[in-house]
């Protein structure tokens, strides 16, 4: 049966790359679900017979278009950006845009794909999307990031609705860019609804949705420890990253007794041995939110700290890893490093940042292991709240959605453990093919009801 659940996938995987040509990011993701949904969909034929996985494998739709701007220097400048409308089985599209120039088509269907999972295990009426540009706001000016977000909303407005699709942040969209965002919005439609998440709490925003996906994560792992006997307390954490989830992430783990000592931008990372405390924390918010500054600006604040450039921070020995930056950002031999160290628990504040065989390595030596759609859907499950608040036109306190953050986090941990759990006593819960499967069944019975659609 193993044989034969390992050629189903492989056969599969060949046919998706065949459809799919030269979208690695995308065969990556669907091969780290297909490995635990092909052998589940062989014993429920019912899914198997209606085409379940490889209708959810193909996205609803994808619109691309040209952002045309005009520069500081009265230059035109166009990029390209898409939104990936990938299934509306169980509530209205919904997920981040990323600006970054790393995006393409196979980045952006990588995160709708796992962004349709993660919206069911928060469960709350969410389907799944992404979108984004090529578009570098690293450099850029706010009057041209402001031209560039409007002339992108100018296209994009027709394609989003409170109940068709609602974007949010994501790498390179953070508060500033989201308030340029939704005033062309509401400019363009002449409605106040809240068609984007992570607004501004002066307009729309909720309580806490800035720090939910780093909280969130760090209450994920915490749950991960607990289960296994163990917690943060006392633990040296190492943070990858710099921005919006490696903060809060820090904060929190710090808030639970771990000593934070690593944290990393894309030039490279800095290592405190001395703990990044609350006050360097702010430093760091700081430099990073409104300096707009580099990481490597720590190490000349704190001479404890050092610098390293180019490189990531998994060769620090640490006993927790928070991978918070981007996609493949912690390789097998990272992997391995981290294991020779002693790391417990590696829970991915980051989508998709463990590569597939750094994950099995991490797995098959007993490290505890947090895979994204479960850990960070803290911030779209927070997300999903402001819709509510919007819709209800009420404010919620930040205690209020800070109870039912923690409250959605520890009902993921269990369905984590429903359907990864341990078949044989002593076993460990496998949290990847448990969010995978938990994510997956609500889904498909969503798709099972509607038929052929
Ligand atoms: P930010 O833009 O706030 O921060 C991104 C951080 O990652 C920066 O420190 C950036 O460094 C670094 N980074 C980005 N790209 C690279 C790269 N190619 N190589 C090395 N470092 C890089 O983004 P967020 O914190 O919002 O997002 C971080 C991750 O968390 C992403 O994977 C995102 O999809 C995921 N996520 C975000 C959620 C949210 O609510 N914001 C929710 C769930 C997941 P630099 O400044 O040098 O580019
Ligand atoms: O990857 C993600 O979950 C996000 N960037 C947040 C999406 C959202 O709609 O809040």
């Amino acid at each position: 049966m193993a044989h034969q659940n390992s050629r189903d996938v492989d056969s599969f995987m060949e046919g998706l790359k065949k459809r799919n040509p030269h979208e690695n990011e995308f065969h990556q993701a669907v091969r780290e679900v297909a490995t635990s949904v092909i052998p589940f969909v062989n014993e429920n034929v019912r899914y198997r017979d209606e085409q379940i996985f490889e209708r959810m494998t193909e996205p609803d739709r994808i619109v691309i278009f040209r952002v045309t701007w005009v520069d500081d220097e009265g230059r035109i400048r166009a990029n390209r950006a898409w939104r990936v409308q990938f299934n509306n089985a169980i509530g209205a599209y919904k997920g981040g845009l990323r600006f970054h120039p790393s995006v393409t088509q196979s980045v952006l269907k990588f995160l709708g794909f796992e962004q349709t999972f993660k919206n069911s295990l928060t469960g709350l009426p969410m389907g799944g999307a992404k979108g984004g540009s090529n578009f570098n706001p690293r450099g850029k000016s706010d009057r041209e990031v402001m031209r560039f977000c409007q002339s992108l909303m100018t296209e994009l407005h027709r394609h989003i609705g409170e109940n068709t699709d609602v974007p949010a942040g994501d790498i390179g969209v953070g508060a500033r860019e989201i308030g340029y965002l939704f005033g062309q919005y509401k400019r363009l439609e002449n409605e106040f609804v809240g068609t984007i998440t992570g607004k501004g709490l002066a307009f729309g925003g909720s309580a806490g949705r800035t720090e939910a996906t780093g909280h969130g994560c760090v209450y994920f792992g915490n749950h991960v420890l607990e289960a296994a006997g163990e917690s943060m307390q006392g633990r040296t954490v190492g943070v990858s990253g710099s921005g919006n989830v490696a903060l809060y992430a820090a904060q929190k783990a710090t808030e639970l007794g771990g000593k934070v000592i690593t944290l990393s931008d894309s030039g490279g990372f800095i290592h405190d041995p001395d703990g990044i405390d609350a006050e360097k924390l702010a430093f760091v918010q700081d430099l990073k939110e409104v300096q707009r500054g580099r990481i490597s600006a720590y190490a000349d604040k704190y001479p404890a700290a050092t610098f390293t450039a180019d490189a990531r921070p998994w060769a620090v020995p640490m006993q927790v890893a928070l991978p918070c930056a981007t996609q493949n950002e912690l390789s097998l031999g990272d992997a391995n490093t981290l294991i020779g160290n002693g790391v417990r628990l590696v829970c991915e504040g980051a989508n998709m940042p463990t590569e597939l065989d750094a994950v099995h390595a991490l797995q098959s030596s007993g490290v505890l292991f947090g895979p994204a759609k479960a850990a960070n859907a803290g911030g779209v499950a927070v997300s999903g709240m402001e819709q509510s608040q919007n819709a209800q036109r009420v404010s919620w306190s930040a205690q209020e959605v800070d109870e039912k953050l923690r409250g959605v986090m520890s009902d993921i941990h269990s369905q984590c453990v429903e359907y990864g759990g341990a078949e044989k006593a002593g076993d460990p819960v496998d949290y990847v093919k448990g969010a995978n499967l938990a994510g997956f069944v609500k889904v498909a019975d969503a798709m099972l009801s509607y038929g052929a659609v």
